[in-house]
């Protein structure tokens, strides 16, 4: 008879946790390197909402050792963190810096001393500056030809240390929030087609990269990381249940259909092709994105989404991801709306974090199966975690039970989903360490690890653990078994 036994996670999990080069580096501007769109969009942030700019972040260039021996403290079997293109390539294309290629030797070298294994981001949002100067950055098919440079120098440089590459971060949530991932100038910022051509150049790109891997990392294996939310009907009334499939196919299928099976979603692509939102697609891209298929799927999860039906009779109009700057409750500033296809709603059934996203561990769970039986590919969490306030106690301590509480239930989830049969490799939850946030500064809280800063003041950005670091060294030490503080 077959072991039914729930058995948990396996032998060799890589648990870890996650961050990006713009959000933790700092050293924007130091040993070669130049900005990239990042530095100028959170500039320009800081001075609109009052958010930190990139310029120091965590100061994890200056950090590095401190933080990875903190990382080999809390057990991390993995780290997931992201190169920055212009602190290799200063413009882009062209010679490369070498101080900041010896960067990432001493990180992935601190890192291999420490026993943890690289999961490497080729790309984070941070295209260098250089090239939106250049050709408007993304918008230009030339971004093709200079990513595959980048990616293949990435691939040459470090590839006998790293086995596991994510190649691009999140393409759907470039598509939802294109003006804070991407440079756009303001007068093409009202072509909503230009979203899905900038996810068109990334597929194409993308698989590029993997590619790359393929033919340079012996043992290598290549995917993108994917920004994903499931998305739950309304209601159990027929045009809600159609609205949220419609939801899913634009939303999440268009990515993963073209990761693994090389095309575009159907649908999706027919309901973008009728509101002259599709991408114009050149001969010969779709060879290419269909014959570099994905090995893995590494997905971001932080929540679930909800959808309605939305009639197509004029009621409605197009409009995209709305964001809450505020950090209060309820202040989210709307919702995605396709007329004709779906309009994502609240769910009234979830409770939320200050920042208005769904806590749901159970979508998690969903996610996992779903996709798994889907494709039938490995899958990494390499995002999940609890945007919060955190607070720094007179003696020094950060008491962060309900990232805790968020954190665990979601372990819980990823267990079950391993104890149905789908295949985990790793769990790099959002964030090793406090950074800067993509939408809300650095009050906007996530790490294991406390940096003390502010918004305005970067002070010494002293590293503090918080009780969630106690914590998770227990998780990992007892591989997922013990979750309970
Ligand atoms: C993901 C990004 C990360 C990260 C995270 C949290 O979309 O890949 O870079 O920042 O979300 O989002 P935020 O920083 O907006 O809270």
């Amino acid at each position: 008879m077959a072991d039914t036994k729930a058995k948990g996670f396996p032998e060799g999990f890589l648990w870890g946790a996650s961050t990006s080069a713009y959000q933790v580096e700092g050293a924007a501007y130091e040993d070669g390197k130049k900005p990239s769109q990042q530095d100028i969009i959170n500039k320009d942030s800081y001075e609109r909402f009052g958010f930190a700019t990139a310029e120091v972040a965590s100061d994890m260039y200056h950090h590095f050792r401190e933080d990875v021996a903190l990382m080999k403290e809390m057990g991390f079997k993995a780290y997931r963190f992201s190169i920055a293109w212009s602190r290799i390539f200063p413009d882009g294309t062209g010679d490369p810096n070498p101080k900041g290629v010896q960067f990432y030797h001493d990180l992935i070298d601190a890192l291999k001393e420490a026993g943890i294994e690289p999961i490497v981001t080729m790309y984070h949002y941070d295209l260098p500056w250089a090239l939106c100067e250049k050709y408007n950055g993304w918008i230009s098919r030339q971004v093709i030809e200079d990513f595959d440079n980048y990616a293949r120098f990435l691939v040459k440089e470090y590839g006998s240390d790293v086995k596991y590459w994510t190649t691009i971060n999140e393409q759907s949530i470039i598509v939802q929030y294109w003006t804070q991932k991407c440079y756009i100038p303001a007068e093409l910022q009202h072509v909503g087609q230009l979203r899905y051509q900038i996810n068109h150049h990334m597929n194409v790109a993308q698989a590029l990269a993997n590619k790359a891997v393929h033919e340079l990392v012996p043992g290598g294996v290549a995917g993108a990381a994917l920004g994903y939310a499931p998305v739950y009907p309304l209601t159990s009334k027929p045009e809600d249940v159609m609205a949220a499939q419609n939801a899913q196919a634009l939303r999440n299928d268009y990515y993963t259909d073209i990761y693994f099976k090389g095309f575009y979603t159907k649908a999706a692509q027919i309901y973008l092709e009728e509101h002259g939102l599709a991408p114009k697609v050149e001969p010969g891209d779709m060879d290419i994105i269909a014959a570099n298929t994905s090995d893995f799927l590494a997905l971001n999860y932080y929540a679930s989404e909800c959808a309605k039906w939305c009639p197509d009779d004029g009621s409605k109009m197009l409009r995209w991801s709305g964001v809450n700057r505020s950090g209060k409750k309820g202040d989210i500033s709307g919702f995605e709306t396709q007329p004709g296809f779906y309009e994502m709603c609240k769910n009234p059934n979830l409770d939320t974090t200050d920042w208005d996203w769904a806590i749901d561990p159970r979508g998690m769970e969903y996610m996992l199966r779903d996709l798994y039986n889907r494709y039938n590919k490995p899958l990494m969490i390499t995002e999940n975690g609890l945007g919060a306030y955190d607070t720094l106690t007179p003696d020094g301590q950060v008491h962060d039970d309900y990232r805790i509480d968020y954190l665990s239930k979601h372990i819980a989830a990823i267990k079950r989903s391993i104890d149905k049969g789908v295949e985990m490799w790793a769990y790099c939850p959002w964030s090793a360490l406090d950074l800067l946030s993509t939408s809300n500064g650095v009050k906007k809280r996530y790490g294991f690890i406390y940096i003390d800063r502010t918004d305005d003041d970067p002070k010494e950005c002293e590293r503090i653990r918080k009780d969630s670091f106690y914590w998770y060294q227990k998780v990992i030490a007892t591989n997922g078994a013990e979750l309970s503080l």
